[in-house]
């Protein structure tokens, strides 16, 4: 840890990208870890354009209950010490994959999210997005004033990933420091930040509770809740 806690404090530039893991500890469940959101859905099933024009009450139903976990949860220690992580590094992007806005709330200003913002919705008819932060919406799916239905501004499977954020994303990944938080690091092309970062020389660490198919390609892996590990490379 002093050695990291050194690279946080000499590093010219940081990169993290986080994952569900990073709210696990603000009772949000992650995808899939025990008891995570896809145990009772299959990602198929839900996450996809297609499930949402075959059924897009159910697909409302399920960004609905999360919604409204979400906007009763808080942010925890792990999402404020990046916060202070980038309040004290030259040159900082936060890089997540989370659409709960938690790292926002935390205080965080570069963040860059590339699987986009459940507090967003967008008319798939017209297009017109807008923030809709009501814990729950009373009429799913909602409409737009087009009359169209409007769905969560979210990236789902086979869908691309916003251009302009994801291009900040792979710029910013090649870092002095770049830190994998909370990921299983399954979804591309997020996960692919790992590699890129490393091929281009930074320094990676990883912060999870368990081994993911990136802890082999990691300098140094910290196994522990994020909440509890990211305040303490901070002392001092
Ligand atoms: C794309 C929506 C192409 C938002 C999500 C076969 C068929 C179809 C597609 C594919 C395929 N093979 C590959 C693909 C591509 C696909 C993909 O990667 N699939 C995987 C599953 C194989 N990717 C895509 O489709 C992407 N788009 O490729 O487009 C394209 C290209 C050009 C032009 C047109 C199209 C889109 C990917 C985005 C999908 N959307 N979600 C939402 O509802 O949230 S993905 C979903 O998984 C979430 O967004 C989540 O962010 C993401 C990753 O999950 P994690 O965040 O890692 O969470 P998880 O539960 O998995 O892990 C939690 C981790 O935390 C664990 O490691 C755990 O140990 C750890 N942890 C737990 N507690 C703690 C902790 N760590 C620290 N502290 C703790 N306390
Ligand atoms: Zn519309």
């Amino acid at each position: 840890m002093d050695g990291i806690r050194e690279w946080v404090g000499s590093a010219r530039s940081v990169a993290v990208l986080t994952g569900a893991g990073i709210s696990a500890e603000s009772g949000i469940p992650t995808f899939r870890g025990p008891g995570g959101l896809w145990r009772t859905y299959r990602p198929e099933d839900l996450a996809t354009p297609q499930a949402f024009s075959r059924d897009p009450k159910l697909v409302w139903e399920w960004y609905d209950w999360r919604r409204g976990l979400i906007a009763r949860a808080q942010p925890n220690p792990g999402h404020f010490a990046l916060a202070e992580m980038e309040r004290r590094s030259k040159k900082f992007a936060l890089i997540t994959q989370n659409v709960d806005g938690l790292h926002d709330r935390a205080g965080n200003r570069n963040i860059l999210k590339v699987h986009g913002d459940i507090w967003v919705v967008r008319c798939a008819a017209c297009g017109r997005e807008r923030v809709d932060e009501r814990a729950s919406i009373p009429e799913l799916p909602p409409r737009c004033a087009c009359g169209g239905i409007e769905r969560p501004g979210v990236v789902w499977f086979g869908e691309s990933l916003p251009a302009d954020v994801w291009a900040r994303a792979e710029q910013a990944a090649p870092a002095d420091l770049f830190f994998v938080i909370g990921t299983s690091a399954v979804v591309y092309p997020a996960a692919g930040l790992v590699a890129l970062a490393k091929s281009a020389g930074a320094k990676v660490v990883e912060i999870n509770i368990a081994e993911t198919p990136v802890s082999g390609l990691v300098d140094a892996s910290l196994r522990g809740p994020a909440a509890e590990i990211l305040p303490g490379l901070l002392d001092g």
